[in-house]
């Protein structure tokens, strides 16, 4: 159920390592334009990036979105998540090849942490592919209890990471 909540802006994290990957990241960046009371306000390029996690799985393709949304953080997960299932086919292991990850990465500047949702997403501002993508469309992005996320980009190994 959609609960009334006023409009805030949120970043979401995209990733895909299997079956066409290219595909599944495009097709869900449409797709988060089309989630309830959301538009889709701003999208990065897309990335090729070598996986974090188990080695010997495929590069992944990661993007991130600038939505709007009236959905709350928690019915928006839930959104994002109905998203994933949609494009799963293959069942996964934590950090292992995914057909479509979907993070919530920023929800104004929240701070969150429940059972269901940790806000900002953890890892962040320590992943080149999270936060090289979020400059591109984000330049002077403030990351609650982090600050300006501007010179992040120049400081993590962007080794092997490729701007499509
Ligand atoms: N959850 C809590 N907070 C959030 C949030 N902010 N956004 C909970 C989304 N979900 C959140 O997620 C597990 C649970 O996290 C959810 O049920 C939700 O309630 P999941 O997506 O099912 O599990 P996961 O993705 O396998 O684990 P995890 O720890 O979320 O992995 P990450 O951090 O998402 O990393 N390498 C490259 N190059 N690019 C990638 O995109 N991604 C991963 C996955 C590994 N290596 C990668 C990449
Ligand atoms: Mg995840």
């Amino acid at each position: 159920m959609t609960v009334p909540h006023s409009p805030g802006v949120a970043y979401i994290g995209l990733g895909s390592n299997l079956d066409d990957p290219r595909r599944q990241v495009t097709q869900a960046l449409a797709e988060l334009g089309g989630m309830p009371a959301s538009r889709l306000l701003a999208s990065s390029s897309l990335y090729r990036t070598p996986p974090m996690g188990p080695p010997g799985q495929p590069d992944y393709i990661n993007a991130v979105a600038q939505i709007e949304t009236a959905l709350s953080p928690h019915a928006l997960l839930d959104a994002l998540q109905a998203i994933e299932r949609a494009h799963d086919r293959v069942r996964t292991v934590r950090w292992g090849p995914r057909t479509l990850d979907l993070d919530l990465l920023l929800y104004d500047q929240q701070e969150i942490a429940d059972e269901r949702l940790c806000v900002p997403h953890p890892g962040l501002t320590e992943r080149a592919f999270v936060v090289l993508p979020l400059l591109e469309i984000a330049p002077t992005l403030r990351v609650p209890g982090f600050g300006a996320l501007a010179e992040r980009g120049a400081q993590l190994d962007s080794h092997g990471i490729h701007r499509l």
